[in-house]
């Protein structure tokens, strides 16, 4: 096995679908990972030893509600360290959690839910001294665009049946 090189933190196993977005992410770049579930506020000695313990080069913290996590995380390391807002009841009560830190320790903050766009940034920035991550990516990139360009051809195909009977 590989050694990690992200490491997904959850704030609750009830980040897990959005946390799973970015891994199939990961795995389809061929990054190898790991993954904790650990709280900022809930199991803050254990978030510190796990951070301690990661080999991995970037790392990623997903929470909702009041969303500690990732400023945490930035404050226990020098690695970059990407947030991802869950959302909840309360609207932007994550997302400005993780994006409003205070001066000095920077979270690059991603969109509410998107576990997808933590694990493509992950990879953009490991890219910066890996040749075949950045290949992968834009490989990835290009199968997004042939969906795009399928799904073109497919809703003309289905209007054109659909408007015409
Ligand atoms: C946060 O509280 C977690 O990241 C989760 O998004 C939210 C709710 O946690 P659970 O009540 O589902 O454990 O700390």
């Amino acid at each position: 096995m590989s050694q990690p090189r992200v490491a997904f933190f959850l704030g609750s196993a009830s980040d897990g679908p959005i946390a799973k977005k970015g891994l199939a992410i990961l795995d389809e770049l061929g990054i190898p990972w790991e993954l904790h579930v650990a709280s900022a506020h809930r199991t803050p000695v254990r978030l510190e030893q796990l951070v301690k313990a990661s080999p991995a080069d970037v790392l990623v913290g997903i929470a909702g509600v009041a969303a500690a996590l990732p400023g945490v995380l930035a404050a226990l390391t020098p690695r970059p360290v990407i947030g991802v807002p869950v959302a909840g009841k309360v609207p932007f009560d994550s997302l400005l959690s993780i994006a409003q830190m205070p001066p000095g320790i920077p979270v690059a903050t991603m969109g509410v839910d998107r576990g997808d766009n933590a694990a493509l940034m992950a990879a953009a920035m490991l890219s910066i001294g890996d040749d075949s991550i950045k290949q992968a990516i834009v490989a990835y990139r290009k199968r997004q665009a042939d969906k795009v360009v399928a799904s073109d051809a497919k809703l003309k195909e289905e209007l054109a049946v659909e408007l015409s009977a």
